[in-house]
């Protein structure tokens, strides 16, 4: 009986150690890139480029800026890429350009 008290503390320990690790490991699967933007006008004209970017399959997010011409986006690594992203703002009918064509990659 004592040594399977043991176990469960050491059980215990050790997820209490590597939950934060995994965690940590899910974050850095995130990517993180920002692209130009142009040809915006409008509130609805950024919810087209937010919609157009949720809407590729391992985007987590998308921040788009009116003011700055600018959308970022967070997505998952390996689900898609920055290059897919910017076409999916081509074909909501915006030009758009990666900032950093290194970013993310
Ligand atoms: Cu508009």
């Amino acid at each position: 009986m004592k040594k399977l008290s043991a176990w469960v503390v050491m059980l215990a320990l050790v997820m209490a150690v590597s939950a934060p690790l995994l965690a940590g490991e899910q974050a850095k699967a995130d990517l993180n890139v920002k692209m130009s933007v142009k040809g915006m006008t409008c509130a609805t004209c950024v919810a087209g480029v937010k919609a157009a970017l949720e809407k590729v399959d391992g985007v987590k997010s998308a921040e788009v800026s009116l003011a700055d011409n600018e959308a970022t986006v967070v997505y998952v690594k390996g689900k898609t890429t920055p290059e897919a992203l910017v076409k999916a703002v081509q074909k909501a009918g915006f030009q758009a350009s990666l900032k950093d064509p290194k970013a993310g990659a």
